[in-house]
């Protein structure tokens, strides 16, 4: 089935659904070897393993070249972390065309301004896209997909930016009627009171995503019985590879050896295996003369 569809009917489906962060090709493969029926390409993780902050310092087709290796490796859709779309409505529907092209099926963009600060970095100090601008960018993104079942995910920073429920219900109701495909409401309360709050005012308008990295305590049961549909999990393979790494290092470091290590990595067997050396082996009986 084609990324669009496997992404929309993960959006659409009736019972609750995970993706789970990637942030590189490798990272992607795991991710869908798990079981996952889909990947986040989290734009903190993709900064951070490029060495730079959350804050649009890397370029857009920087990410997309990322984006291209990711969806090379998998056969789960991506649904990227758009931030605010890089610029204006003009630069969202450029993006969206450049997703298509290189089969990455959908796209969430957050009513904040460009360029964007994470949302748990002085979330109140955040300013919010004007509505009717952030409108404007939803419709032509909406207008200028080819396929009919790519994906425009629009975020509802309010509550981030603290402004409350009924600016985030005003502003999911905004998006709706611009014709976004579902909402994607964060919060970072270690709760989910403002999630609870809004659920039960929308209904089920239209799909709901959320983010549950601050309320990561909270049983997952609570997610279906508010009627959420995804649940992104959103940083736990950059941050699981961050502990990985530092404690690897530190160790060979001190041990000025790899004694205490090698039987705490993967085998090299594993790192072929994932980059699919067989193929090229079983490739070259076929295509080289001399193999
Ligand atoms: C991301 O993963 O980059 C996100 C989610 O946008 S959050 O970091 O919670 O803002
Ligand atoms: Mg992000």
């Amino acid at each position: 089935m084609k990324k669009t569809k496997q992404l929309r009917e993960l959006i659409e489906s009736k019972q609750l659904e995970f993706i789970m962060e990637a942030h590189s090709a490798l990272s992607a493969k795991i991710v869908e070897e798990a079981g996952f029926k889909g990947i986040w390409a989290s734009g903190l993780s993709l900064s951070a393993a490029l060495g730079v902050r959350d804050n649009n310092e890397a370029s857009w087709t920087q990410v997309l070249d990322i984006l291209e290796f990711m969806s090379d490796a998998t056969s789960v859709p991506i649904l990227l972390d758009g931030d605010t779309g890089y610029g204006n409505f003009n630069n969202a529907r450029r993006l969206v065309k450049k997703l298509e092209q290189r089969d990455i099926p959908g796209v969430c963009i957050e009513d904040k301004l460009f360029p964007k600060t994470n949302s748990f970095i002085k979330g109140e100090a955040q300013p919010l896209a004007d509505i009717n601008e952030f409108c404007g960018k939803i419709k032509a993104m909406k207008d200028s997909q080819n396929d009919e079942d790519f994906v425009v995910v629009s975020r509802v920073e309010a509550f981030i930016a603290g402004w409350g429920l009924k600016e985030a219900l005003k502003r999911a109701e905004a998006y709706r009627q611009a014709g976004t495909d579902a909402v994607l409401i964060h919060s970072k309360r270690s709760d989910m009171t403002e999630i609870e709050a809004f659920m039960k005012e929308w209904g089920n308008r239209l799909p709901v995503i959320i983010v549950p990295t601050k309320y990561y305590s909270v049983p997952t049961d609570k997610f279906s019985d508010l009627g959420i549909s995804l649940s992104i999990w959103a940083n736990h393979n950059l941050r699981s590879s961050i502990t990985a790494m530092q404690k690897t290092s530190a160790q060979i470091y001190c041990d000025k050896s790899l004694i205490n290590v090698e039987k705490n990595v993967s085998p090299l067997e594993e790192v072929f295996r994932l980059q699919k050396a067989e193929e090229l082996d079983m490739a070259e009986k076929l295509y080289l003369s001399s193999a």
